[in-house]
């Protein structure tokens, strides 16, 4: 394969001189250039091949401790104006930034392969998509790349002639000396030399240090989100951190909802989710576990695809209870990172159907027994797994055009104040609710705010300010008044005053979600509080489930006192966004505080 888009010519050359790698390769995408890819990993010591039996076409992938997560504190945003990040962003300038990528990428490449990655977010024949390409150094990030996306040939055939590509530039920073042996998981194990850039204004990422996942896998949180969100900013869609699944009706009518959760909030297991009893005929359709770009149609119509094409999904608690479908999904062709290895050749992983194995091999490659007091499996080891693996996958996820969005679900973590469920009055005050959703904070933060705010999910991945997102799907709304979805918050987690959750959760969620469904078809009436529109008992179906109608409203209801304070943390939470804060959300808060003197 040759490359023939000049721009991409140039610029590879470009990156060539300044790497120095042994040698450039072009990906074409084939099973055969994956397969092989994977068994030279295999002879290098970074890949354990599972057994064939019990894991077909399965790998196993240790990372060095040092590099086992995404790294926020090292993950910067370049631009001109520092208020173009807004407070929640790490900025730097962009010209001392450059110059400190040049001498760090100098020769970073010695002595290995460089891999040229053509990739679609989204399918490949769909106008809401976009192409990247990422070079790196790091066969691991190849073939994570090739299930996460959509890879190779094809993406460059459809490139053609243009410019209009994200420059997504890895390198696991390791060069090799001459006659260096390498190690299975190079990388820069100074957590401070690890760097994670946007460039929103060109559109470009440059990651150093890292091999392990989103720091890595440029086209998911990089790209998909950081560089996307500003893109939609400017373009009028919307990049955001949200599933997308579908809820079939017996009758066989789907509607879809985008629902926004924090990380490691549960959004696989939500949008993989099997029906309880009680809802026989209904169907859960998995378009998307964790990011969604939205388009308004011509018709006003929200339109969403969810730009991968895997799952890069945390293993530990993932089981036949908590997720029958992932566990059907990684039968095969998966690649396990820091999972345990057992001593059949197999994988696992803390939270798996059954009893732990009675030895196995932790993810540091040390032995492990139940009686170890070290975790088998690091808590942010995952899978990264095909979609088109997955049993519940809905028809549509590949659709060009999207799916239609009809709710928007904003989610936290939170024990008290905040209802199992409620809508919004309408869309300024939904996005009030988005702006203001987060997390019980935990002890180590107990003298700051109770609630960590994580303003639509986005904290880690919105690639500029903030407020101006919130200003963003102000307009949006405004502009696409007929057919805009209906906001929703939800809340599995409130506990009572023994402090035992009240909502059983899980499958059961899908009561709510039936709930959401019937109020945006019209079906169902909903009753006012003071922070939003909540169901009426009788319209949730409770067939299966023993549930009265007292826990409910200890469910829903919202205590005077706990909205009060709720009302003052929002307004520090607001201030911190200075004149960037757009007015609505502010008439919002101070329209809470008079609902709740009014009703109190
Ligand atoms: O730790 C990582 O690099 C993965 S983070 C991640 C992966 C899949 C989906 N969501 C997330 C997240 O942090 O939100
Ligand atoms: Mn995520």
């Amino acid at each position: 394969m040759i490359i023939n888009n000049l721009f991409l010519k140039e610029w590879v050359e470009e990156i060539e001189k300044l790497c120095t790698p042994k040698n450039v390769y072009l990906c074409d995408g084939s099973q055969a250039e994956y397969d092989k890819l994977c068994e030279e990993m295999v002879e290098a010591g970074t890949f354990i091949r599972l057994n064939s039996e019990k894991r077909p076409n399965s790998f196993l992938a240790r990372s060095h401790p040092s590099d086992v997560a995404r790294v926020e504190d090292r993950t910067f945003i370049c631009t001109s104006q520092e208020q173009d990040v807004g407070p929640t962003n790490n900025w730097s300038d962009i010209g001392s930034m450059k110059n400190k990528l040049d001498n760090l990428f100098k020769g970073c490449m010695a002595g290995r392969t460089m891999y040229v990655i053509p990739f679609s977010m989204g399918p490949l024949n769909s106008p809401i998509s976009h192409i990247g390409i990422q070079i790196s150094d790091s066969p691991y990030v190849v073939v994570n790349q090739r299930i996460m996306t959509r890879m190779g040939k094809e993406v460059l055939d459809i490139l053609g002639e243009k410019n209009n590509f994200i420059k997504c530039m890895h390198s696991v920073g390791m060069p090799l000396e001459v006659n260096q042996p390498d190690i299975s998981w190079p990388c820069a194990p100074n957590p401070e030399d690890k760097y994670i850039v946007h460039f929103p204004e060109d559109r470009s990422i440059w990651s150093y240090g890292s091999g392990y996942g989103g720091n890595a896998l440029l086209g998911k949180k990089c790209f998909a989100l950081r560089i996307a969100s500003k893109m939609a900013n400017e373009e009028g869609w919307l990049a955001e951190h949200m599933l997308i699944l579908g809820l079939e009706s017996p009758q066989g009518e789907t509607t879809y909802v985008g629902a926004a959760f924090p990380s490691a909030c549960g959004k696989t297991n939500l949008a993989m989710m099997m029906p309880p009893e009680g809802f026989e005929g209904w169907k859960v359709k998995t378009v998307g576990d964790d990011i969604a770009w939205i388009k308004p149609n011509q018709d006003g119509k929200f339109r969403a695809i969810n730009p991968e094409a895997g799952f890069f999904g945390v293993a530990p608690g993932t089981s036949y209870s908590t997720n029958p479908n992932a566990m059907e999904m990684l039968k095969n062709n998966c690649i396990f990172t820091n999972v345990a290895l057992t001593d059949d050749g197999d994988v696992w992983w803390e939270g798996m159907d059954g009893d732990p194995p009675i030895h196995a091999i932790d993810w540091q490659g040390n032995d492990w027994s139940p009686d170890s007091d070290v975790k088998a499996a690091h808590p942010n080891a995952r899978f990264t797994v095909p979609s088109s693996q997955c049993p519940s996958l809905d028809k549509d996820w590949e659709n060009p055009a999207g799916v239609t969005i009809e709710a928007f679900i904003f989610g936290g973590r939170l024990s008290k104040t905040f209802p199992l469920v409620y809508e919004s009055f309408n869309w300024d005050h939904g996005i009030f609710m988005a702006s203001t959703m987060g997390s019980e904070a935990t002890a180590a933060a107990i003298n700051q705010a109770s609630i960590r705010r994580d303003p639509f999910a986005m904290l880690p991945f919105c690639g500029y300010n903030m407020a101006k997102h919130w200003r963003h799907w102000l307009d949006l709304g405004h502009k696409y008044t007929e057919n805009s979805p209906k906001i929703f918050r939800v809340n599995w987690f409130r506990k009572d005053s023994n402090g035992n959750f009240i909502w059983p959760g899980f499958g059961e969620n899908m009561r709510v979600l039936k709930w959401i469904v019937d109020r945006v078809k019209g079906k169902v009436s909903a009753k006012s509080n003071s922070f939003g529109l909540v169901p009426y008992f009788d319209d949730i179906i409770w067939s299966g489930l023993e549930f009265d109608s007292e826990k409910f409203s200890s469910l829903i209801e919202v205590p005077k006192n706990e909205g009060l304070k709720e009302i003052d943390e929002v307004k520090e939470h607001f201030d911190r966004f200075g004149e960037f804060m757009p007015n609505e959300l502010e008439s919002q808060r101070i329209e809470l505080e008079q609902r709740l003197h009014k009703e109190g």
